[in-house]
């Protein structure tokens, strides 16, 4: 196992399109580093569950409008309601598997036509991931997968922007991760950097801020 009782927790961000598969991935991974010994708690951006996140979701959802800067503010300011803990949690030893986070923020902001420096400044400041793994694929390939929700970024044309942007994004902490294989031999790579990166996190690497 990697060890329970020594350093920090690492934080492990997955990111990607829609229907890229980060969901399923996150689960098995959390689900995989428990059985490791490694303590873990799954998380997700947007967190729906607070007053700002409702309000994100029901932009989501459709049910209302909001100028695209203020909407990119409520984003970034539902990862900073979570910060302390976020941090107490690492601090504690537990490792945070998030589904999106600012990379999400700024590529989706940004398909939109907002200035990608201008989207990235509210970010800065906030715990940095360890590790960022981006499930890379096609929008055409992840829209064929069906099942979009019907939520307001979930169109092909959009989609294709949002990637421009995402690799406009990578940083020291980005893996790309084929997100064309099977399902299996994505989740055998995701472990792979993320026990690496957790025994590197329990025996000392500090961490940084974004960006
Ligand atoms: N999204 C997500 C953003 O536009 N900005 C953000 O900061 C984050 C975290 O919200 F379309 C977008 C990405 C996606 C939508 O995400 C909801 P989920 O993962 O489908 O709930
Ligand atoms: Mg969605």
């Amino acid at each position: 196992g990697a060890g329970a009782n020594a350093g920090r927790g690492a934080l492990i961000v997955l990111e990607g399109l829609d229907r890229s598969g980060k969901s399923s991935q996150c689960a098995q991974l959390a689900s995989f580093l428990e059985t490791q010994g490694v303590p873990v708690e799954a998380w997700r951006f947007p967190d729906r569950t607070t007053a700002m996140g409702q309000m994100i979701s029901s932009y989501l959802s459709c049910q209302t409008s909001l100028d695209d800067a203020a909407i990119h503010l409520l984003f970034s300011a539902n990862r900073w309601e979570k910060r302390s803990l976020m941090e107490a949690k690492l601090k504690e030893g537990i490792t945070l598997v998030i589904d999106r986070y600012s990379y999400s923020g700024v590529a989706f902001s940004a398909a939109k036509g907002l200035a990608l420096d201008w989207c990235k400044a509210p970010e800065v400041g906030l715990p940095a991931p360890d590790l960022v793994l981006y499930l890379d694929i096609s929008a055409e390939m992840a829209a064929g997968r069906g099942g979009y929700g019907g939520e307001r970024y979930e169109k092909l044309e959009f989609q294709k922007k949002v990637k421009q942007k995402f690799k406009l994004l990578k940083d020291a902490a980005w893996q790309n991760v084929d997100a064309t294989q099977s399902i299996d031999s994505i989740q055998t790579v995701i472990r792979e950097e993320s026990i690496k990166i957790v025994n590197e996190c329990n025996s000392g690497r500090q961490l940084m801020q974004m960006w």
